[in-house]
C-alpha cells in the first residue's frame, strides 16, 4: 500500500509527464506547419513516448493500491521562434523533468518506500538518456548554424534518430 505522501508525489509527477507530452506536441504540430517534417516527427514521437512515461505511473500507483489522478493540464505555447530555440526550450524542459524525478526519488527514500524506489529507477535512467539526447542535438544545431543545407541534412538525420528510437522501443 503506497503512503499518501509518496502517492501525492507520484501523482504529481504523472501531470509533469502529461505536460510534457502536450508541449511536445504542441512543438510537433509548429514543426509540420513550418515544412520541418523530421524535426515534427521526432517530436511526435517523443510526445508518444511522454505518455507511455504517464501511463506506466497510472498503472502503479493503481496496482499499488492508490488512486491515480488525472489531472487538468495548461495549454502550451503554439510558437516556438525557431528550430534552435524549440530544442533549447526542449532540452531545458527534460532538466526540469529530471529535477522533479531526483524530487520523488528523494521522497522515496523519506517514506522509506523501497518498492517505488525500484520502480522509479527506470525514470532515472530514461532521464539520463533523454538529456543525453537533446544535448546531442543542441551540439548538432550549434554546428549547422544558419547553413541551410545543414538544415536539410539534420531534419533527414534527425527523422532516423526518431524511427532508430522506434525500432528499439519495438525490441523491449
Ligand atoms: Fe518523461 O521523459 Fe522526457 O520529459
Amino acid at each position: 500500500m503506497l503512503k499518501k505522501r509518496v502517492e501525492d508525489a507520484l501523482n504529481g509527477q504523472i501531470r509533469v509527464e502529461a505536460d510534457s507530452s502536450q508541449i511536445y506536441l504542441s512543438m510537433a504540430s509548429w514543426a509540420e506547419v513550418k515544412g520541418l517534417e523530421g524535426i515534427s516527427q521526432f517530436l511526435y514521437k517523443h510526445s508518444d513516448e511522454e505518455r507511455m512515461h504517464m501511463l506506466k505511473l497510472v498503472r502503479y500507483i493503481n496496482e499499488r493500491g492508490g488512486h491515480a489522478i488525472v489531472s487538468e493540464l495548461s495549454a502550451p505555447k503554439k510558437d516556438f521562434g525557431s528550430f534552435q530555440n524549440l530544442f533549447k526550450e526542449l532540452f531545458e524542459h527534460e532538466i526540469h523533468v529530471s529535477d522533479c524525478i531526483n524530487e520523488l526519488v528523494h521522497v522515496t527514500l523519506e517514506e522509506k518506500d523501497y518498492a517505488t524506489h525500484n520502480f522509479l529507477q527506470w525514470y532515472v535512467a530514461e532521464q539520463i538518456e533523454e538529456e543525453a539526447l537533446a544535448r546531442t542535438i543542441l551540439d548538432k544545431i550549434n554546428l549547422i548554424g544558419n547553413d541551410k543545407g545543414g538544415l536539410y541534412l539534420f531534419d533527414r538525420d534527425i527523422r532516423q534518430i526518431s524511427a532508430d528510437s522506434a525500432a528499439q522501443d519495438e525490441s523491449i
